[in-house]
């Protein structure tokens, strides 16, 4: 008997190698104890009523699998509006990060506020990304940049999941900016993010990874790379914020890392990308923080796509680039900016997102003895999901099994 069977729906199961968005129509779902435990045609199912304790008929709804959203910076103090007004002025975003404006203001507001207020401020945002359909979310440090502060966002960070519904993976991001007090000694910070901070984190069990802003604005090749070194002996995983405002040749860094994604990539070149494509680093688009920056430059998709480069869509949700908690207008833009199809842009939400957080044995596609984390939509066709900006398409969300 299973706990619950879904049935009169479509599915959208994102497996590979079978119809587009690996559809089966008039499917059904089964869950026991928060695992998918049968998938395929309802009519495959002579009798549905005998087969499980809650039968739900779902005439004709999509789902999905949840959403995966594989690059956030979620939990920060207060927010830059009035930054953004600056730059609607015409101050742009380097100018006012170099004029002490930019991630160092949020960071002052993150060291100020405690736990609960971060837990409070991040949970709001949350809701915007479970209200469509997300059911795991990685959520980064880098707004404390000393120790205390940046566990005090990851603590904040974890306990956001089970409030929510959700899984959170925590992403330490000590290489974000340079903190006031060491604008005089960079070589010291870099030194004790590396040898302090990571080693700290990692004996907590705060953070699944580290991820370092690779650019002109932010650290260097070299200071990535000695920081990688000490999240490799310390059995964290790592990623990158790679060529996003100019070319740095982080894609190739993160793939001789065997990063687990490079990130944002604007400014990616061909070795870059032969690199990912030979390492299986996944390239996360953000096209939020595109939008927001009003970049011209576009991240290499066709090049990306030859080469077999794997492909995730996030939200990149903070407070300086892209102050969006809506992954269905993340899906809009990765099609309308950066000619993603509606089917590429949905496996970046779900299979992809999974991919990049190295969980896709666990979630991101529909299929039998996964968790049972999905979305029912109220459409026709899963090309909606990238189709309409603002609509309300969710029904429910279903996080291990139980509806939420
Ligand atoms: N790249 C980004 O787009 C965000 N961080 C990063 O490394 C911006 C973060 C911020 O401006 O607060
Ligand atoms: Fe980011």
């Amino acid at each position: 008997m299973w706990d619950t069977l879904w049935t009169d729906c479509n599915l959208a199961t994102m497996r590979e190698g079978g119809a587009p968005y690996g559809a089966i129509l008039r499917g059904a779902i089964a869950v026991e104890r928060g695992r998918i435990a049968w998938i395929g045609h309802a009519a495959d199912i002579a009798d549905p009523d005998a087969r499980a304790r809650d039968v739900r008929r779902c005439n004709g709804a999509w789902i999905t699998p949840g959403f995966v959203d594989c690059h956030t910076h979620l939990v920060f103090g207060g927010d830059r509006a009035r930054e953004f007004e600056l730059r609607l002025k015409g101050a742009s975003y380097e100018e006012i990060a170099r004029a002490g404006g930019g991630i160092v203001s949020t960071v002052a507001a993150t060291r100020e506020a405690s736990k609960e207020e971060l837990i409070e401020s991040a949970a709001k945002r949350l809701a915007g990304l479970t209200r469509e359909g997300v059911t795991t979310v990685e959520i980064k440090s880098g707004y404390g940049l000393d120790l205390e502060t940046e566990l005090k966002q990851l603590e904040a960070a974890g306990e956001l999941g089970p409030r929510a519904g959700v899984r959170v993976k925590r992403t330490f991001l000590g290489l974000h900016a340079l903190p006031p007090e060491f604008k005089e000694d960079r070589a010291a910070y870099v030194q004790l993010v590396a040898d302090v901070m990571i080693p700290a984190i990692a004996a907590a069990g705060a953070a699944d990874a580290v991820d370092a802003f690779c650019e002109n604005i932010g650290f260097t090749a070299e200071e990535v790379d000695y920081v990688f070194s000490a999240a490799r002996e310390n059995g964290l995983a790592v990623k990158l914020h790679a060529d996003q405002l100019s070319n740095q040749n982080g894609a190739a860094l993160a793939a001789r890392c065997r990063a687990l994604s490079a990130d944002h990539l604007e400014y990616l070149d061909e070795a870059g990308i032969t690199a990912m494509a030979q390492s299986g680093t996944v390239a996360v688009l953000l096209p939020g923080a595109f939008y927001f920056l009003r970049e011209k430059q576009l991240p290499p998709i066709e090049a990306l796509r030859k080469a077999g480069v794997r492909m995730a869509v996030a939200s990149d949700c903070n407070p300086g680039t892209s102050p969006m908690t809506s992954p269905l207008a993340a899906l809009n833009m990765a099609c309308t900016l950066f000619r993603l199809t509606p089917e590429e842009a949905l496996a970046g939400i779900t299979r992809e997102g999974a991919r990049a957080l190295g969980m896709l044995d666990e979630i991101g596609t529909l299929e039998l003895n996964k968790a049972a984390d999905f979305a029912i939509w109220d459409i026709h066709t899963p090309a909606e999901l990238s189709y309409w900006l603002g609509a309300p398409l969710l029904r429910a969300r279903v996080f291990a099994g139980g509806a939420v």
